[in-house]
């Protein structure tokens, strides 16, 4: 197998994990951070989510990056840093280095194990790019390595992700990313998902199959392990809806009976019947907001694509 130039891990301390958990789990109305629905086989239902023919998302974006791949191409430029936040399985990026050319790729996911696979794979496939993994929570500090190039960085952040920040905390985080690229050559290749029909954005998170629903309920069994908890799935159910006065679909696990959970250490919570955790929410922006925001966050010229129901958007925005 090809050797990976660097995989390296920068660990969040396992109590403060759980102190953010136990937190969020007493809190009034509880709720769980959007990061605990990818452990192994969260990520791997995730990935058979965008193949559902409800969640439009991915499928959207990738005509987009397909339609115009020559024009961002040209925006992105020839020999980038390219710096993937979110990796997961790396196909987004892998589609598009025969056009983009990168000199380097850098895998950034917070599940290593998953993403050094596919770098491995990767690897193999395209020799002449350098290519590097890191484990990292980068929702909360963007750490790079400091022997990385500061200019020609080209950040890659699709599918929606920016989604899971709320706007203002979005906004901080475009904040970081600008702050840590230099000079020319330098920008943000970024997916956005737009606001839509309520029907179509209900669908898309409450398919017929049941994977989101999998994949929701799956958090239970992650949190198990983290926390050595009692959760069980089977007491729960999925609830997802798009709440258009806030402009996000959000993510429920609802209680289907009066129960308490246990965990490590004495701590348990009792739920009423109908009780939920949120687990996720999943902004919507206008094409005309997210630019504003981009230039809030210090971007330069920004370029857009969508597609032709204006579902998606893909933007490119300069240091
Ligand atoms: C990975 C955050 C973009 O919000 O659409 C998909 C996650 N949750 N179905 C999204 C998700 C339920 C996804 N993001």
């Amino acid at each position: 197998m090809a050797q990976l130039s660097q995989v390296a891990q920068t660990s969040v301390a396992p109590e403060e994990i759980e102190q953010q958990l136990v937190a969020g789990l007493l809190a009034v109305h509880a709720h769980t951070s959007p990061k605990y629905l990818y452990d192994v086989l969260g990520s791997r239902l995730f990935a058979a989510i965008c193949e559902l023919p409800e969640y439009y998302p991915t499928r959207t974006e990738a005509a987009i990056f397909a339609q115009y791949e020559q024009q961002i191409a040209a925006a992105v430029g020839p020999a980038s840093v390219f710096i993937d936040l979110g990796a997961g399985n790396c196909s987004k990026a892998a589609r598009l280095f025969p056009s983009l050319q990168p000199r380097q790729y850098v895998a950034v996911d917070i599940s290593v194990q998953f993403v050094a696979e596919a770098v491995s794979a990767l690897q193999q496939q395209f020799p002449q790019i350098r290519m590097t993994c890191l484990g990292m929570d980068f929702s909360a500090e963007l750490e790079l390595p400091p022997t990385l190039d500061m200019h020609h960085r080209q950040f890659f952040y699709p599918g929606s992700s920016i989604g899971n920040f709320a706007p203002l905390e979005a906004l901080m985080f475009l904040r970081r990313i600008r702050k840590a690229m230099a000079g020319s050559n330098s920008g943000l290749l970024i997916g956005v998902d737009l606001i839509k029909d309520k029907a179509i954005l209900d669908a898309a998170y409450d398919d017929s199959l049941g994977v989101t629903a999998a994949f929701n309920l799956n958090l239970l069994h992650h949190v198990n392990r983290l926390l050595d908890a009692d959760f069980r799935p089977a007491d729960w159910r999925h609830r997802a809806f798009y709440n258009s006065a806030q402009y996000r679909v959000e993510m429920h696990l609802e209680a289907r009976r009066e129960l308490t959970v246990h965990w490590q250490d004495g701590g348990e919570r009792r739920f009423a019947r109908g009780e939920r955790i949120h687990t996720e929410s999943s902004h919507k922006y206008t094409r005309k907001g997210f630019i504003e925001m981009l230039q809030l966050a210090g971007f330069g010229a920004v370029q857009t694509w969508t597609d032709p129901d204006d579902w998606f958007m893909v933007c490119h925005a300069q240091a």
